[in-house]
């Protein structure tokens, strides 16, 4: 059984103004720390290339396609992912797509140690609305910006571990992490933006959405006996402020590492696969245990 070491790049805040050099910059720098304590597969958070841009309402199209990447890698990303086949580490972070069709969408792409793209995500649960929302204290546009993705949950044998992709709001949804886990998953990856307050509800603020958070991920660790990383772009940016709160989660459920800032910050995690064996085979040993004969609402229209 497989051991690896996990590490969760969490990202301080990328300002409108930032360029993608500065990012990638930033981006590797904690790849070269990474490296140091031995991170084997790194984690970036969710839309790591560019500030949370669906905050913002746009009509221009060149002022949206500037948010937008047309290749993966691109030139501005190259030097990431040569600097990951240098020290052996198999990334995974998310962008915003844009398709030779001219299709969008909120994707994360995984690579193995050796730099090669083998596996993309389309985020699923795109929260938000899609038209300027006067009553909101910000507006959250990933329903203007993004179509839903349409590569279902995948998962991918990587580094000799069951890997799948999660973005943001996914996590939020139990169905997300079953149908990970019905394929053996052994560690999902789960980038994130996440306001630290409730753009509806004023008095839900950061201590209870870091609570959400960890929640979420705890449960979709233990329900499924995995390992579970959410990885947080955090702080103030743009003047709004994002939640922390990267954590490792191991398939008991119990966070293993955490994040302790709202800046750039590796958490670091050795993990033995092996470990989700004993829940796959015991409690939540889905051949066994499952009732789909009674779970039709769930897939219902
Ligand atoms: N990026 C993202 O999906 N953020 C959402 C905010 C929900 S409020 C509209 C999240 O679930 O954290």
């Amino acid at each position: 059984m497989t051991k690896l070491v996990i590490g969760g790049a969490q990202m301080g805040p990328i300002q409108r103004a930032d360029s993608r050099a500065l990012v990638i910059d930033r981006m590797v720098a904690l790849l070269e720390r990474a490296a140091q304590a031995g991170v084997e597969m790194l984690v970036y958070p969710e839309l790591a290339l560019t500030t949370f841009f669906p905050r913002w309402y746009m009509t221009d199209p060149a002022e949206i396609d500037a948010f937008f990447e047309r290749d993966m890698p691109n030139a501005a990303t190259a030097p990431l992912f040569a600097r990951a086949r240098e020290l052996r580490i198999a990334i995974s972070f998310g962008y915003a797509e844009l398709t030779p069709e001219g299709r969008r969408f909120n994707t994360a792409i995984l690579t193995d140690r050796d730099g090669r793209i083998v596996g993309k995500y389309r985020k699923i649960h795109l929260p938000g609305h899609s038209e300027y929302d006067p009553e909101r204290s910000h507006q959250h546009l990933e329903k203007r910006y993004f179509e839903p993705g349409d590569l279902g949950f995948p998962v991918w044998r990587n580094a000799d571990v069951v890997m799948g992709m999660a973005i943001c709001n996914d996590r939020r949804w139990p169905e997300t992490y079953r149908c990970l886990g019905l394929q053996g998953v052994e560690l999902i990856m789960i980038g994130y933006n996440t306001p630290s307050v409730n753009s509806q509800k004023g008095a839900e603020g950061l201590e209870k959405r870091l609570f959400h958070s960890d929640l979420s991920l705890q449960a979709g660790a233990y329900q499924n006996a995995t390992y579970v990383v959410g990885v947080a772009k955090a702080g103030l940016e743009d003047g709004h402020p994002l939640i922390g709160g990267s954590i490792i989660v191991d398939p008991d459920g119990t966070v293993i590492a955490r994040a302790k800032t709202e800046g750039d910050e590796l958490i670091v995690a050795p993990c033995d696969f092996a470990a989700c064996a004993f829940g796959k085979t015991t409690i939540f040993d889905f051949a066994r245990h499952r009732r789909p004969e009674h779970y039709g609402r769930i897939t219902a229209q």
